[in-house]
């Protein structure tokens, strides 16, 4: 049976970015999880589809322990106040927006990475470019975000007394995740939720083998470097070669010590016909198939669409069925975590997840 999991408080995230050189609405958007719940309502998955709503009363102690062990306490801790503090020091208006401006740099020094005293500066030191705004009601958006990364792992895992009927959820995670590496923000993204999905199922099974496919169009260097070293984690990443983030995603990054050989970047020219994705997408299956993967994580992004103002491969809506049915055929009966990172065309993102999902179930 297949899950499909939202929080209305995804919806309240609305915020600005720095594109080219213009300070516009983020890409980024509510609207965009709202053109999938519609195109989900008037679908079959309509009575699949459940709103989460648990957090009213705060998040639950778990979720922020889970959260804690990839994502450092000062980082979270700005992430949750940071708004309030720029609004009380009159750095932004009321409904205004965080935006970083001069970032982390390299240096010779041997000096340990410090937090700037100034406020206003701080907010580049947890983040690493400018799509990454925040306004009030933020903090509250990445932690349900988070939760049902979270709630969807357990209801997967059936370790509990749950009805293990289950075997695939699709958590409708907005921000995303895959680009904060757990001590800063970029990307959109400022939990990183495949990071939180992993220690979720390690809380009822510590040693389990943990697949990630990653087909976001932009490679996803947050869950990069937080598994680098990680022998129980398997990241697989398919990507448009020379873009977004700029700085990772290159073939010859295979993980370090323990987790060597447990990266796998597949770069892709942009333009590349479907075909060539296809048999990049064989790969990384076949990969995470010897790897025995016992739990798998589907890092989903429809920024691979071939109009998608952000992602230039040649996707059409159609193969999205392909990819879903090729991956689940490949990896059946697995436990499988389906978490919404990109995707920008409003358009046509509710006709590219019923793709997906018609080529899941089909498998
Ligand atoms: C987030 B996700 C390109 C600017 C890109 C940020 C893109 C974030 C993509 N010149 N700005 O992976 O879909
Ligand atoms: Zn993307």
């Amino acid at each position: 049976m297949l899950v499909i999991l939202w929080d209305p408080d995804t919806l309240l995230h609305k915020t600005v970015e720095l594109l080219g050189s213009n300070l516009i609405p983020a890409l980024e958007s509510p609207e965009r999880l709202e053109a999938i719940l519609k195109a989900l309502h008037n679908s079959e998955y309509r009575a699949g589809t459940r709103p989460l709503s648990s957090l009213w009363e705060g998040p639950k102690s778990r979720l922020l322990e889970l959260t804690s062990e990839t994502h450092g306490h000062e980082y979270l801790r700005h992430l949750r106040n940071v708004y309030e503090e720029w609004l009380s020091a009159g750095l932004i208006e009321q409904d205004g927006h965080v935006l970083p401006e001069c970032f982390v740099f390299p240096t010779s020094t041997g000096k340990p990475l410090r937090p700037p005293r100034d406020l206003f500066a701080r907010a580049g030191y947890y983040a690493f470019d400018m799509s990454s705004g925040i306004m009030s009601e933020s903090y509250r958006a990445m932690i349900a975000s988070a939760n049902l990364a979270c709630e969807g792992t357990d209801m997967l895992c059936g370790f509990d007394d749950r009805p293990n009927d289950i075997d695939t959820v699709v958590a409708l995670c907005r921000p995303p995740g895959h680009h904060c590496d757990g001590q800063r923000a970029g990307g959109y993204c400022y939990i990183n939720n495949a990071a939180l999905a992993v220690s979720t199922w390690r809380s009822h099974q510590s040693d389990a083998q943990i697949g990630i496919l990653d087909i976001d169009f932009h490679h996803g260097n947050g869950t990069q470097e937080i598994f680098y070293a990680d022998a129980k984690v398997l990241y697989v990443s398919i990507h448009g070669e020379d873009e977004f983030p700029y700085y990772t995603g290159v073939e010859d990054e295979t993980g370090s010590g323990e987790g060597k050989g447990m990266n796998i970047n597949l770069p892709l020219k942009v333009g590349s016909p479907i075909e060539e994705y296809l048999e990049k997408l064989d790969y990384g299956l076949k990969k995470l198939v010897e790897f025995k993967t016992e739990f798998l994580i589907v890092s989903l992004g429809f920024d691979t669409f071939h109009a998608d103002p952000l992602g230039h491969f040649q996707v059409h809506t159609e193969d999205y069925e392909t990819i879903a049915r090729t991956t689940r055929q490949a990896l059946k009966e697995v436990p499988a975590l389906v978490l919404l990172e990109g995707g920008y065309v409003i358009e046509h993102i509710g006709a590219n997840m019923l793709s997906f999902l018609k080529g899941w179930k089909s498998a």
